[in-house]
Order: structure tokens, then sequence, then C-alpha cells
């Protein structure tokens, strides 16, 4: 039994007016001129169900945690790329479960397939199609979950939108989803790297109350916290093993930051660099909050202090985070997005079940106490996946725009 019948909607939005004929022929007037609202929203956004994101580079991701496999399409890469599938090794690592007791102990291999696009070793410029076969589910941990919604999760929403839904590791909502943008974000890295020299890196800025005393970006990859303040890596342990074994969750901040941007890249007004960064960091699974440079910190701020003053020899600060009037200054990027708390835990909490009846749910299984500390990765392939569309974007559109004033250097003046 559904809640209701999807193809009528409950709000009349959804509901389509427009003989079959006239949706065929992606008619949008009717003959005394009526719009018909999901025509027009067909048109203006043809990925309607939007598991595909970006104009020129775009990425759409399939499956779900506990199916046979994920996947993704990555259209419009540019040809020439050289791309092998033990590239995706290091990023898919430092993402995946089980690599630490820190994380969820479902141990996937996240061994990645090139299905097309890639010919001897370089991308042919038609799709790229990556697979990820899924070799460690559990679905009988999610039996008691079949009739219940867990409070804080996607169980209730999913349930309500599609009166169907695949409950089994959280099915499209689950943080598996987030492999695919991390295997999408390797081949964009790449790309930027090779033909404009930027690097993307992040780490994480806070876990739970915890934040760094210091700062090493060396110390970044050597802990399994992404953690940049190396004689807090004990601290973070004890921290993270006392949250475990409370059967609860903490959430986290992860920063992330681009270099060698050229000035330029953005589209005022509604393809704003950094509304694209920030609907990119906010479609991450679990992320309820994304800044960009000093972002809330901005609203203490005067404008003597949050204006970026600019001399020939380099900018003096960098409060807006590389982006001005939504197109980058040259400067480096920054972001941040804060995960939530991860709301599959042990601690009991009151819910419904599907009857609408009171009840306590407790969720068993191999979770992670705190979802932000794998996002690290995430976060540079959200960025990156971003900036090589505004790229090609920028390229399409100005590519022979020849500024004659000198480019102030990015870095701070020191
Ligand atoms: C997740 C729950 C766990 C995690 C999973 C995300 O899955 P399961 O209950 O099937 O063991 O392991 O993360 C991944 C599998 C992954 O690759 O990120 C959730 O509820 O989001």
């Amino acid at each position: 039994m559904t809640p209701y019948e999807p193809s009528r909607g409950v709000d009349g939005a959804t509901s389509c007016w427009r003989p079959a004929r006239a949706r065929r022929h992606r008619q949008v007037f009717s003959r005394s001129g009526k719009i018909c609202p999901c025509a027009l929203q067909s048109l203006s956004d043809p990925a309607l169900s939007s598991n595909a994101f970006g104009k020129l580079f775009t990425v759409t991701t399939f499956g779900e945690s506990h199916g046979p496999a994920i996947g993704c399409v990555i259209d419009g890469c540019p040809p020439g790329l050289a791309i092998e599938p033990a590239e995706f090794r290091t990023d898919l690592d430092r993402r995946a479960t089980g690599r630490s007791r820190h994380t969820s102990q479902r141990h996937e291999a996240d061994d990645i397939e090139i299905l097309s696009g890639v010919f001897e070793g370089r991308t042919t410029g038609t799709p790229i199609a990556l697979l990820i076969r899924n070799t460690d589910a559990r679905s009988k941990d999610y039996g008691e979950l079949l009739d219940t919604f867990r409070p804080g999760h996607a169980d209730y929403t999913y349930w309500h939108k599609y009166g169907i839904r695949d409950p089994h590791g959280g099915g499209r909502s689950s943080a598996r989803e987030t492999t695919m943008r991390v295997a999408a974000g390797v081949v964009a890295k790449k790309w930027l790297a090779a033909h404009h020299g930027i690097e993307v890196r992040g780490h994480i800025a806070q876990i739970g109350t915890l934040v760094p005393r210091a700062f090493e970006w060396g110390a970044v990859g050597e802990n399994p916290f992404f953690w940049p303040d190396p004689g807090m890596v004990v601290e973070l342990e004890d921290y993270i093993d006392a949250v475990r074994k409370s059967g609860d969750s903490v959430g986290a901040r992860v920063n992330v930051v681009a270099d060698g941007v050229p000035p330029g890249w953005g589209e005022p007004i509604y393809g704003k660099l950094d509304s694209d960064i920030a609907a990119a960091l906010m479609s991450i699974n679990a992320v309820k909050g994304v800044e960009i440079g000093d972002g809330f910190a901005a609203v203490a701020q005067r404008g003597t202090e949050h204006r970026d003053e600019m001399t020939p020899q380099g900018f003096l600060s960098n409060h807006a985070g590389g982006i001005l009037g939504g197109i980058s200054s040259g400067q480096q990027i920054t972001a941040s997005a804060v995960f939530k708390p991860t709301s599959s835990i042990l601690v009991p909490g009151q819910s419904v079940n599907r009857a609408g009846e009171p009840v306590d749910v407790r969720t068993k299984g191999r979770h992670d106490p705190c979802v932000g500390i794998r996002a690290t990765p995430i976060v540079e392939a959200m960025l990156a996946l971003v900036l090589i569309d505004h790229a090609l974007r920028h390229r399409a559109q100005c590519g022979d725009v020849v500024p004659v004033t000198p480019r102030i250097p990015g870095r701070i003046k020191p």
C-alpha cells in the first residue's frame, strides 16, 4: 500500500493537465495559453529527478547501498585525458568504510571498473561509465526498519515522497552514494591539475566540540581523521571511541580549498561559482551547512575588514573565499561544509511506524560514529566537479577574451 498515488500528486503541482500527445511534443502551453507547471519544470531541468548535476561536465550517479552495484556516468569530459583504474584507488580508499576502527566496519573493496569512454588509457570524449560492485552489504541489519522510520533520517521523507522505498542500507540516501562522486572527482581533479595546475585539498576543521590547535597540511594524510594538528590525534581517538561506545554520534566540519583557479570562472547571476559550490556541497548526504570564505562570520565584520584590498603584488586578505560577484578572483577558493551527527545510532529514540503509531527506534548495524570523518575526499570531489564544469563553461563563452589588466597574484601579500 502506498500512502497516495504518486502520479496524481498531493498538491496539484505535480499533476499534468496536458494530453499525452502534447507531453510527447514537449508542448508547454494549452490552446488558451495556460502554462503547464510540470512542462516548464522539465524544460528548465531535463534531469527532473536530479540524479545528475553539472552543465558541460555532467555526472549522473546511480545505485543503492545494498543493490548489486553503484555507478556513475560522466558526460562531457574533454578527450585525451590519461586515466586508468589504479588512479581512483587513493581517493576511494580515503573515503571508504572499514579502513580504521573509527568508521563503519562494512568492508567494501571499492574496485572500479571503467565500462566506457576510455580507449587505450585516454578519455575519448564519449560518456565515461564507472561501476563499483557492492560486496559486503548485510541487509538483515535493516529488518526492523522495514516498518519504522529512523528519527533524523531520510526514511520518513523518502516514504512520503515516493510511497515506496528500499530501506536496506538507506538506499540512495546512504553515504555509499558518495563513492561515485569521489570517483568522478578523480577525473575532474586530474584534468584541473593537468590543464590549470589546480590543486584541490581538504581537511577536517572540527569534530564535535574539538577544533585543531595547530595546522600542518602534511599531517592531514597521516591520521584517520584528516586532522591538521598531529598533537591531537590521541585525544581524537579517545573522543570518537567514547562517542561510539555511548551508542551516539557527532558532527564534523570539513574545510576545502582550491589553489590555482584563474580569475574569471563563474557566471552571474544564477550560475555564480559560489552558488554552484554551495549547491554541490549541500547535495552531499548529511550536509546541513555550507560557508564560502568567511561565511557566517561576515555578519560581525566591518566593510573595512571584510573587503580584500588589492595591491599589484597581491591581495591583502581573503575573506571572500576567492569569489567576487560569483566569479573567481584568482585567489584561493575556500569553502566549508558541516555534516550532521549520523542519525543511525544505538541510543533508542521516539518515532512512528508506517501505521503512524508511536515506536522506539534503535538502529543496529555498522554505522559511523561521525560520518564527517570520511567526508574530506567527498567535499574535495564536489568542489573539483564544480570547477571543471565552470572551466569548460568559461572556455565556451569567454575563451578568447584577453584582459588588458595584469593579474594580481592570488596569494596573500606577506
Ligand atoms: C551507511 C550505513 C553503513 C555504512 C554506509 C553508510 O552501511 P551498512 O549499514 O550497509 O553497513 O557502511 O557507508 C558505506 C557503505 C560507504 O561506502 O560509504 C548509511 O546509513 O549512510
